[in-house]
């Protein structure tokens, strides 16, 4: 049989993860059985793929900016990315905020679904740790996140995924360095982080190899926790309210790619999609990190000066999906609660839901969190949140698989577009990872 490429695995792993997950949900002890003995695969292989970003975003930014032998070059690549993640992200917001107008899903919302599903999860776990969560965000500064971005203990920064923008931080700052000692003083410490480079990608290959089991795991797992099906019916019209949004993003894309790095849409989307497939199942744009580079380095062809900075800053700043969803929860929940939100303070979630998609983490469930900062900027009574999160709460698992996919295309697209812009946009040099395989047998 002709050898499958791993996306299909991956594929199939996904299918199979979905129709056992349903399956589970029949006998009494098959939710127990899939958490107890199925999900620690899945979680397994997010926590491999988040232990490897770190040296990888060190390796791979410090060999970029060396490379690039002039800092003038990084600044513009910089400020390109940059400047491209704040308009697609605002482009986001917007599309966003015109769908949730147009299709008033919250003006559908009965009475009695509000009730049901506030007694159902105002005061469920979940929905009181993403308020609590909500307030320690609210409670810093409007700079804290500039703040958090120095680290005081490099070595600390470096062990902890959250604080990934410490990461890039210190990278940066440690490659810059190296650029103004010279390239001969720094040639040892350059040979080193390329040798680590290799090193780590050749990692992600080794990982990726059990994707298919992992990505079976994490599916199977979301399908016996999810929600009674009546429910998620009550919310099926906003959830395609966020859906269509999401799909609209990928249009946007698709001409993106198109016009700006003359890539054919579809030939983009098929080599990104291992990532995209990682970012449904795993709804964390950190662990897919590791993929989404290895993807857009290989199989997209874009040059690492470019995606060694451009996708983990993307990662933690540019989630265009999460700031879309955002946009459109918060009205969602003022239309299903009959508060009154005119034009102006919908301008104004325009900015919050920007700032809120630049401090969301880059893991499962963060962009809810984010959201509380976003009601609170249009006025929302506070004494409601909870409320307002239990409208949403039971279609956010499905829907941040899909705002997650959204986010790393978005990153994918901008550095495509940016690698294209300085030129460093060349041929794909795929290394399959099965490859490995004979290598390491
Ligand atoms: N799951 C987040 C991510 O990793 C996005 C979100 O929670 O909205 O991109």
């Amino acid at each position: 049989m002709r050898k499958l490429e791993l996306h299909w695995k991956i594929l199939i792993g996904m299918v199979l993860g979905l129709v056992f997950g349903f399956a589970m949900t029949y006998p009494e002890w098959g939710k127990d059985f899939v958490v107890d003995w199925i999900s620690p695969f899945g979680t397994i292989f997010i926590k491999l793929l988040k232990l490897i970003a770190i040296p990888l975003i060190l390796a791979s930014l410090i060999k970029g900016i060396s490379d690039l032998k002039d800092i003038s070059k990084f600044r513009n690549i910089g400020l390109r990315t940059i400047g491209i993640y704040i308009g697609t992200t605002t482009v986001a917001i917007i599309l966003g905020l015109m769908l949730v107008n147009i299709l008033q899903p919250g003006n559908g919302i009965s009475d009695e679904t509000i009730d049901k599903l506030t007694a159902t999860y105002a005061s469920d776990s979940g929905v009181v740790s993403k308020l609590e969560e909500a307030t320690r965000q609210k409670e810093s500064g409007p700079l804290k996140f500039l703040e958090d971005m120095v680290p005081d203990n490099a070595v600390a920064a470096l062990g902890n995924n959250q604080l990934m923008l410490q990461v890039i931080f210190f990278t940066i700052f440690m490659g810059i360095s190296m650029l103004l000692i010279g390239e001969e003083k720094a040639r040892p410490l350059k040979n080193f982080f390329d040798a680590l480079n290799d090193v780590v990608l050749k990692m992600v290959d080794l990982i990726m190899l059990t994707a298919p089991l992992a990505v079976f795991a994490l599916l199977a797992n979301v399908v016996v926790s999810s929600s009674d099906p009546e429910i998620l019916l009550a919310l099926l019209k906003y959830a395609g309210v966020v859906v269509l949004g999401l799909f609209l993003m990928v249009v946007f894309y698709c001409v993106l790619v198109s016009v700006f790095a003359k890539k054919n849409p579809f030939w983009f989307l098929k080599q990104l999609s291992p990532a995209q497939l990682l970012a449904f199942s795993t709804s964390s744009s950190a662990a897919t990190l590791p993929v989404t580079m290895e993807r857009v380095e290989e199989h997209i062809g874009v040059d690492k000066e470019v995606s060694s900075f451009v996708l983990p800053v993307g990662a933690t700043i540019n989630m265009d999906g999460t700031s879309l969803y955002q946009g459109v929860a918060a009205v969602f929940i003022a239309q299903a609660l009959s508060f009154d939100l005119p034009l102006t303070a919908q301008l104004t979630i325009v900015l919050t839901a920007l700032l809120a998609s630049i401090g969301t983490a880059a893991v499962p469930g963060a962009g809810m969190v984010m959201l509380v900062i976003v009601l609170e900027s249009v006025g929302f009574p506070a004494d409601k949140y909870a409320i307002g999160l239990a409208l949403i709460f039971a279609v956010d698992r499905p829907l941040d698989m899909l705002r997650t996919v959204i986010n790393i295309t978005g990153d994918a697209t901008v550095a495509t577009i940016v690698a294209k812009s300085v030129g460093k946009l060349g041929e794909p040099h795929p290394q399959e990872w099965d490859d490995h395989l004979d290598e390491v047998r």
